[in-house]
């Protein structure tokens, strides 16, 4: 097959110097940061259905993208091309794994086994293009939103037939996703959620998500498919209320189900902001768990109050991510997955590299900063003496479980009163963080 960006050769690494626009300035997959290189701290991944099937329509237009490789239509022919194009993509940028939906890298058909056939037919391009290119399946999904069946949800909806069929589309694609060696897969809510409480039991609605849940463990156990189980924690749109809605949420939901052994989360920057929350506080709140298992790495916009999807370039942000992704021992079997679309004023094949080497540099200088960040150690060493009260006396009683009410009231009464507070110092901190920056 002809080549889909022939004017473009492998993206490299240039060093911060390089004013060459499509080369590294910052990623250089083989340097060491904390003793693994930074491919093994990053984990990059390509998204199919914003960067393959993404056209650039909005509430008020049609789509703008230019891409040469796509006859437009629905053929399983022209899915199978489109797939050798992405393990280009992939190649070219040296991004060492992709991710899909189902239905993104195959046409649906008129029936589910139709669609299975054509799911089949597609995947065996992708498994001859990654045994070509070592690239890797990141995770899989089903989407169980985008057809009208879904209209009331998949594994919420109050019709039975519709849960069925959703199940089945998710076996098929644990299945693929098995052959096809992911390493995770994914669970975003679709449209599990409600808009309205006048027509719906919340309580049933749940109980069905959650058996939904423990019938994809055992079918996977049942397969073989050891790849990691995912949540995405996203708080609204399309519904108003996503049962999903942020991590504190989802772990809540997991463990109430007796399914925390069995999932860890997604996170999307985008998803935590429509959440009212920063990345950090997400990732911060999974890691503390033991539940951080992927990024969705994009970006929101805050003068747009919905689910822009943006490529990150925000070096505070992606320092902040990649600080506490390193704080939790990092994300393996995850990844940093650019589930992010190129705006649709940036309409030529060539924005699709603009976005991601911007993204992969500003991950790579994020996690670069953050390691410099946790090598003096200067916050660390803050919060420990934040907290030093509780290292010994009164404090280690309560951490130990020795205090109880009695000995703290005896412990005040004789003192009479608290040992004065120290300042906070947010703004020296803020100041600090700048100069890593
Ligand atoms: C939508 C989600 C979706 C998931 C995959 O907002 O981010 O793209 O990542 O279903
Ligand atoms: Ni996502
Ligand atoms: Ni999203």
């Amino acid at each position: 097959m002809a080549q889909a960006f022939p004017e473009i050769s492998k993206i490299e690494y240039e060093g911060p110097q390089t004013k060459n626009p499509l080369a590294f300035r910052w990623y250089n997959a083989d340097e060491v940061i904390e003793g693994k290189t930074m491919r093994e701290h990053l984990r990059f991944a390509v998204v199919y259905w914003h960067t393959f099937r993404g056209t650039g329509s909005d509430p008020f237009g049609p789509g703008t993208m230019i891409r040469p490789w796509d006859d437009g239509s629905d053929s399983v022919e022209n899915a199978q091309k489109r797939a050798r194009v992405c393990f280009e993509l992939c190649e070219k940028l040296g991004a060492p794994f992709y991710a899909f939906h189902d239905r993104d890298v195959a046409p649906e058909g008129k029936t589910l086994a139709e669609s299975n056939k054509n799911f089949d037919a597609v995947a065996k391009v992708l498994k001859e293009e990654q045994q070509r290119t070592g690239i890797k399946l990141l995770w899989g999904t089903a989407n169980l939103f985008s057809n009208p069946r879904y209209m009331l949800g998949a594994a919420t909806t109050c019709n039975a037939d519709v849960y069925a069929f959703a199940a089945a589309q998710v076996k098929k694609c644990l299945e693929v996703t098995k052959e096809l060696g992911g390493e995770n897969y994914v669970f975003w809510g679709g449209r599990e959620g409600y808009q309205n409480l006048l027509n719906t039991d919340m309580k049933r609605e749940l109980d069905h998500l959650a058996r939904f849940f423990h019938m994809a463990v055992a079918y996977a156990k049942e397969i073989g498919f050891t790849g990691q189980f995912l949540i995405e924690p996203k708080p609204k749109e399309p519904t108003k209320h996503q049962y999903d809605s942020d991590a504190a949420a989802c772990l809540n939901f997991l463990r109430a189900y007796d399914l925390l052994p069995y999932f860890k989360l997604n996170l999307e920057t985008n998803h935590a902001t429509l959440a009212g929350h920063t990345m950090q506080h997400e990732l911060d709140y999974a890691g503390m768990q033991g539940a951080l298992g992927s990024i969705d790495a994009n970006t929101g916009d805050l003068l747009l109050g919905w689910d822009t999807d943006q490529f990150p370039t925000n070096i505070y942000l992606t320092t902040e991510i990649m600080w506490t992704i390193l704080k939790w021992g990092g994300i393996s079997p995850g990844g940093v997955n650019f589930d992010a679309k190129v705006r649709r004023e940036s309409f030529e094949p060539i924005d699709l590299f603009h976005a991601h080497v911007g993204g992969m540099d500003a991950f790579a200088r994020g996690l670069k900063i953050a390691a410099a960040i946790r090598a003096d150690g200067e916050f660390d060493k803050f919060v420990k003496q934040r907290y030093s009260s509780f290292d010994s006396g009164i404090g280690a009683d309560v951490e130990s479980g020795k205090a109880d009410f009695k000995s703290l009231e005896a412990y005040i009464l004789a003192k009479g009163e608290a040992a004065p507070n120290a300042s906070g110092r947010q703004e020296m901190l803020e100041h600090l963080f700048n100069r890593y920056i």
